[in-house]
């Protein structure tokens, strides 16, 4: 059942002991939805292993409680937040929960007992809803974690919607907090040197079609897979997928110019195609998205980059 906020408000009151569960690796926007949610209903933020880097700088500089690997028996419900597919939390399985999400493909929602989702640029600018619906206060550090899930989910605005942009009025206004303060905690991301290698030789790496005015992009890398998609299309590929195995499973990710977004690609549907070709499962959005799959690296990502050119074929950008 899909609910609007009110309702979504209305169900949690029902319980005490809430689980808000963030996917594995947990983002900015996962961990602040949580963490705002948390505050807001009474709960416990969990993640599915552990957070990713900037996250983990989140949850240090605004000390949030962060319980790592929960098991959803201990509490009365789950809701799982910013999470589009099942292997995204591992091998924990809630048996009754909720869903907060907004990826265009979201798995969770068939099973789950009710589901707050819209296709937004990030969850938290739904959070925001939730709470100024409540007419919760929200304080500093919740508007300041909630800002910076915002800004990294949007890719620093570049694929912002104008929720987004309201999102981030209101919780300058209702939180009183400054923009800038957002952008400084970010700042403080400390810089990964082995992150920035990775990158580097991915684009050394990466093998590049050109396919009528496009430019696509398929490289390879023993970690930072997400980062390293991000960078190639920074340097000007319009799209690109990079392979990285490790023990025997193949997770791919993917990064899409705006351009080639508004010329029909869609990266989330792309993945869950290939994906379920390979044994497999993947998801996301048109302009960022992920799989897993059991399979040889050449040919799953040959198949994304055929999957692109079909939906390419003949489209002038212009
Ligand atoms: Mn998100």
């Amino acid at each position: 059942m899909n609910v609007d906020e009110l309702t979504f408000y209305d169900q949690l009151l029902n319980y005490h002991n809430v689980l808000f569960l963030c996917h594995r690796n947990s983002d900015p926007d996962a961990i602040s939805s949580a963490y705002a949610l948390a505050e807001a209903f009474g709960g416990t933020v969990g993640v599915a292993d552990q957070c990713g880097r900037v996250a983990s700088m989140l949850v240090d500089q605004l000390d949030i409680d962060v319980v790592y690997e929960p098991d959803p028996s201990d509490y009365d419900f789950t809701v799982v937040v910013d999470t589009s597919t099942r292997s995204q939390l591992n091998d924990i399985e809630p048996s009754d929960y909720g869903v907060l999400d907004h990826h265009a493909v979201s798995q969770l929602l068939t099973d789950a007992r009710f589901y707050l989702h819209r296709p937004t640029s990030s969850a938290a600018e739904i959070v925001v809803d939730v709470l100024k619906c409540m007419n919760a206060p929200i304080r500093e550090r919740v508007a300041l974690a909630l800002m910076t899930g915002i800004i990294t989910d949007t890719g620093h605005f570049k694929h912002a919607t104008s929720g987004a942009f309201r999102a981030i009025a209101d919780l300058i206004d209702l939180g009183g907090v400054s923009y800038s303060e957002a952008l400084d905690l970010l700042a403080g991301t400390p810089q990964n040197v082995s992150m920035r290698v990775a990158v580097f030789e991915s684009a050394n790496h990466a093998s590049i079609l050109t396919f009528d005015d496009w430019i696509l992009a398929t490289s390879e890398v023993d970690s930072f897979g997400a980062a390293a998609a991000t960078a190639i299309t920074n340097i000007g590929a319009d799209l690109s997928f990079v392979g990285m195995e490790r023990d025997g499973i193949l997770k791919v990710s993917s990064r899409a110019k705006r351009d080639a977004v508004r010329c029909g690609i869609n990266l989330g549907k792309i993945m869950s195609t290939v994906g379920a070709e390979y044994d497999g499962s993947g998801g996301g959005h048109a302009g960022a998205a992920g799989m897993e799959v059991i399979g040889d690296a050449k040919s799953v990502l040959g198949r994304c980059i055929e999957e692109s050119c079909a939906v390419l074929k003949g489209v002038s950008r212009n």
